[in-house]
């Protein structure tokens, strides 16, 4: 078995090298890639707007990109996990709180699966979810905005990678674990993995009105990996299915001892049975310490909770409610279509994929038709809930995607390509290169009741030659790929920032409108908010200085500041006063160990600068705002720390 194993994997290693590397420059170039219809196809005029918005989770950036398709342009980069000095988030008081974990403050993270809300299983474009892999956290980002509004710790958790997922209305967002660990965390040998490790799948409620995150409950399942998940849909809404390797529970080595065994799982939760098991008081509350992290739009600010609780559930206690259905092949990719039937799970050691139904597996279950049992977990039989395998003809499969037409569309990492197959009859209608090494790909609305099947983005991990060299480290490239046709086609490679795992799209039509413009300065309710520009002023409290200082085209309000002393801690809460769409200004200050702030209209941001050196420091708006922005400047005199001068601003006084 073993053997076998390394000899698949050297073989898929050839093959990587003859389709992927082998087929560089001859292949696309003079190909369909660029003859004029796939041209015009992606070709977006000047002022025109696209007509999808594509969400790429950022991997090692942490963050969220915005992009449209089909021009592949990129619109944003959405702060998430990560401090990021092009705005100030992370680094000013405000969003501070935002980055805060039982670890204690970490500006940095591992995003992978971005996923919309939705409403009867359709996008409903409120907000989008992301994952933290590294530090467990699930962020709620409002599409309003297009702001992180809410980060939530996910404690018994490591490598929170079959996450973040929701179900049909958006009920609970979902977070499973990757890598098994003692629960609760405590000193023990490693090597004792097996039986004593456990791994938590979680279910946070969402609030319907504010989509405020609540852990409801925790599943303790077996010391698997669990490693990605999707909700049930249509029928099969109330379930969520996880897959699983290393069922083997290997502590070391794990690339050939978690391949030991020729299935594991996909483990089918009844999440609807737990929820009424808790809701009837079932469940254990065991101590945790996990953050809550909650950005409020009218204060412009977040605080931080620690929460010191979270209920756990036995699955045993819960007859009925979890499943394990034998997988091929470690299986990565665990997706269901959009009629809820079929279950996918990408064997990602295999060249086939496996099709469970939904259906069958209910009547396996009803039948009392098992398998033995994993710690007491019921398994199916295969053949039982097997509805149809594919021969796909490619290796290494990882992701499935959806196109509402009765098709579907799997990537493989090994052979590099997406291959197209009908839903049903299993059939391989299509197949095309990706260029190279393709992890997810991306339907709008692919992973919902009602994708919109135009097009396919492959999420591409390696790039290679694709584009000019920068250096030994190439941004990721995608490619978009017309799909309204029998066989697909290939149109465009655009390069995408971080890593992008996974991406979210959605129609342009059911977000633009929304769109917040900006912030109305008559609701801000920043405690530090000055409304009118008579409002200005500073304060000293101690050794703190207060700055309320107020922006609009082309002057901060005051502009001259002394009697700051060397030892103060000097708070600069700026509130912008236009009320223009697109109208931020700048805010930086010499020295400053933060970064600067990009305050939009309305809005209040406050940023600290500890003042080292006796002198007369500028401070300046970054951003280019007005034919005047290069006058938009003023000065902080510094005393001695103990210097008598009285504090005093002023403004427009020589
Ligand atoms: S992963 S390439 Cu979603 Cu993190 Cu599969
Ligand atoms: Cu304000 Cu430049």
């Amino acid at each position: 078995m073993k053997k076998y194993k390394f000899q698949l994997l050297s073989l898929c290693g050839a093959l990587l090298f003859l389709t992927g590397c082998g087929n560089n420059n001859g292949g696309t170039k003079s190909s369909g890639a660029l003859n004029s219809s796939a041209a015009e196809k992606v070709y977006v005029a000047p002022g025109e707007h696209d007509e999808f918005y594509a969400f790429m989770s950022g991997g090692y950036s942490g963050n969220l990109t915005v992009y449209g398709l089909p021009s592949g342009r990129m619109f944003k980069e959405i702060p998430v996990f990560s401090q990021f000095p092009t705005s100030g988030y992370g680094y000013s008081e405000e969003t501070k709180p935002m980055l805060e974990t039982s670890h204690g403050f970490v500006p940095w993270d591992d995003s992978h699966h971005p996923d919309i809300s939705q409403t009867n299983g359709e996008l409903d474009g409120r907000w989008i979810f992301i994952n933290g892999n590294n530090t467990p956290r699930i962020a709620r980002i409002s599409l309003t905005t297009f702001e992180t509004e809410e980060i939530i710790e996910v404690p018994n958790s490591a490598g929170n990678h079959s996450s973040s997922f929701v179900t049909e209305n958006t009920e609970y967002v979902v977070a499973g674990t990757r890598f098994s660990v003692p629960i609760p965390q405590r000193d023990m040998p490693i090597n004792e993995y097996k039986g004593n490790f456990q791994g938590a799948l979680s279910f946070i409620s969402v609030d319907p009105e504010h989509g405020h995150m609540d852990i409801k409950f925790q599943i303790i399942m077996p010391g698997f990996n669990y490693d990605l998940s999707h909700p049930g849909r249509g029928k099969s809404h109330g379930w969520f299915f996880f897959t699983t390797y290393n069922t083997e529970e290997a502590n070391t080595l794990q690339e050939v001892n978690s391949s030991q065994n020729d299935k594991d799982f996909i483990a089918a939760i009844n999440w609807k049975k737990v929820e009424e098991y808790v809701n009837n008081g079932g469940g254990t509350k065991v101590p945790a310490n996990y953050a809550h992290n909650i950005y409020d739009e009218a204060t412009h600010t977040a605080t931080s909770t620690m929460k010191k609780e979270v209920l756990t559930v036995n699955p045993l206690e819960v007859p009925g409610a979890v499943f394990f259905l034998p997988t091929p092949k470690s299986p990565h990719g665990c997706d269901v279509d959009p009629s809820g039937e079929y279950i996918i799970g990408n064997g990602k050691l295999s060249a086939d994929l496996t099709v469970h139904s939904f259906d069958n597996m209910i009547a396996a279950i009803e039948g009392e038709k098992f398998d033995g049992e994993a710690y007491g977990i019921p398994i199916l039989k295969f053949e039982d809930v097997l509805a149809g395998t594919v021969k796909s003809g490619g290796l290494g499969p990882l992701h499935t995607e959806f196109d509402g037409k009765g098709n579907a569309y799997t990537t493989f990492f090994i052979s590099s390509e997406v291959v197209k197959w009908k839903l049903g009859t299993w059939e391989v209608i299509d197949r095309k290169p990706t260029y190279y090494s393709v992890g997810h790909l991306m339907i709008p609305g692919g992973n919902s009741r009602k994708p919109f099947g135009k097009y396919v983005v492959a999420l591409n991990k390696i790039t290679k030659d694709r584009y000019l060299p920068v250096g030994p480290e190439m941004e990721h490239s995608a490619q978009i790929y017309d799909i309204s046709g029998e066989k697909m086609e290939l149109l465009y490679d655009f390069p995408t920032h971080g890593e992008p795992h996974y991406a979210a799209g959605i129609p342009a039509e059911l977000l633009a409108s929304k769109a917040k413009k900006i912030y109305r300065l008559d609701e801000n309710k920043h405690p530090y908010a000055v409304t009118s520009p008579d409002q200005a002023r500073v304060e000293r409290k101690g050794k703190e200085v207060h700055i309320y200082m107020s922006t609009i085209r082309s002057h901060f309000t005051p502009d001259n500041i002394e009697g700051v002393k060397v030892g103060d801690k000097v708070f600069f809460h700026i509130t912008n006063h236009e009320q223009d769409f697109d109208v931020p200004h700048g805010f930086a200050m010499i020295g400053q160990n933060t970064s600067e702030l990009l305050v939009m209209p309305g809005q209040t941001k406050t940023s600290v600068w500890e003042p080292k050196k006796v002198g007369v420091w500028p401070f300046y708006c970054t951003d280019f705002c007005s034919a005047l922005h290069q006058e938009m400047q003023g000065y902080v005199r510094v005393s001695p720390a103990n210097s008598t001068i009285e504090l005093s601003w002023s403004l427009g006084e020589d």
